[in-house]
């Protein structure tokens, strides 16, 4: 054996382990609703040496990569046999994605792939590139994956290579290897990306959040998370959209909003995660915020604290698509321990823990946006002078 190709095995399996079994710790104290995580929890780095190199010394004598990966970001997550489940995003060198499944024991590190990438069957019109897989165990038994399907936009320019159509795409398994294609959901609006099942049947029908908008960026006259019923799955076609959480002028979430994964069902009602996105001079900013429905409609707000719940910091702030918090996953265990996973700017996952009742003090205890400074003046000052009369007593 070479010895160049020796050396570099072994380099690169030492790192690959140290990453892999690399334990992770809270960052404390925390802001109280939820503990984030030192290490991201998955990284183009925890990708099994096997996907990206050719590993026979004859074809790959200089041990060079063939296939890289990019990054490992917005994952779908559910616990599966007693282990915390990621389906991640995987992007190629290529800027292809496709989807995986890692899996941790603890939820918090040690995460590692299974051997091969998810095979996603196609319909009759093939993805061009594919994302953001929510996966939501339904009532109906079967595992449902919804995830973003984009193609070149037929009626682009001559010459336009940018211009695309994204629809919501679906599958279903019942042991999250085998995955039956089914046809993507149908809606009222040219558009829809962040398309989200919810986890129970709504008068005997099959419920979606979506993400009504007109162009593949830009919502256009649409946005807000959009809600809808369907007879079935397959097809799945939602005929009425209406809005559950609209856009707001100078709030987080003035450019557009999706939701995040499927929502938690608790005493109190649904608790929501999604992201809202705002227009800065260096780009958009994508940042993460709560609200909890009504149990019985789940598409009526009844808690909304105000700005975000999670935006990025320190390292998170930069990757591909830099200054990006975004969320598709999240896990509940029998404890009410909630798992947060989250990826930072396009490019890797990371956690924040939270229990059930932590997220429920959250959404039902903290002010909403008062939209204007001089309200948000009175809301603070009101803290202060609760605050400063107890700390009088
Ligand atoms: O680049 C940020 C995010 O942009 C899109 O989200 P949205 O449809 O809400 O704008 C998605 O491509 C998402 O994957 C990406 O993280």
């Amino acid at each position: 054996m070479l010895k160049i190709f020796e050396t570099r095995l072994k380099q690169l399996q030492t790192a690959h382990a140290e990453m892999v079994n690399r334990k992770n710790e809270p960052v404390l104290p925390g802001n109280g609703v939820y503990t984030r995580y030192k290490f991201p929890i998955i990284t183009n780095d925890h990708v099994p040496l096997f996907w990206k190199y050719d590993l026979n010394p004859e074809t790959n004598p200089f041990m060079m990569e063939r296939l890289g990966i990019n990054c490992t970001f917005n994952s779908g997550a559910i616990l599966w046999k007693g282990k915390y489940v990621l389906c991640v995003r995987v992007e190629g060198l290529d800027r292809k994605s496709f989807f995986a499944i890692a899996e941790s024991p603890n939820g918090i590190d040690h995460f590692t792939f299974w051997d091969y990438p998810v095979t996603l069957p196609q319909t009759d019109d093939p993805d061009t590139n594919v994302y953001d897989m929510r996966l939501v165990a339904h009532q109906d038994g079967y595992v449902y994956g919804q995830f973003c399907t984009e193609r070149k936009d037929p009626a682009a320019a001559r010459g336009d290579l940018s211009s695309a159509t994204a629809q919501g795409g679906l599958v279903r398994t019942k042991d999250l290897i085998t995955w039956e294609r089914l046809p993507d959901l149908k809606t009222p609006s040219p558009q829809q990306r962040n398309v989200v099942l919810h986890p129970e049947f709504i008068d005997g029908k099959y419920a979606f959040y979506t993400r009504p908008q007109d162009g593949f960026i830009d919502t256009g006259s649409g946005g807000g998370i959009g809600w809808g019923l369907s007879d079935s799955m397959n097809p799945a076609v939602v005929k009425k959209e209406t809005i559950v959480d609209e856009r707001i002028y100078h709030t987080i979430k003035e450019v557009k909003n999706g939701m995040g994964p499927a929502p938690i069902k608790t005493e109190k009602g649904w608790l929501q995660l999604a992201h809202g996105v705002r227009n800065t001079a260096a780009g958009l900013r994508y940042v993460l915020y709560m609200f909890l429905t009504d149990l019985k409609d789940p598409s009526k707000v009844i808690a909304k604290p105000g700005g975000h719940f999670i935006a990025p910091e320190g390292e998170e702030r930069v990757g591909d698509v830099s200054n990006v918090t975004f969320s598709n996953g999240w896990i509940v265990n029998d404890k009410k321990e909630v798992f947060i996973y989250y990826a930072s700017s396009d490019t890797r996952m990371h956690l924040a823990t939270s229990t059930v009742d932590q997220l429920l003090d959250y959404v039902l205890n903290t002010p909403p946006d008062a939209l204007r400074s001089s309200l948000c003046v009175e809301q603070r000052k009101d803290l202060i002078r609760k605050n400063l009369e107890f700390l009088k007593k």
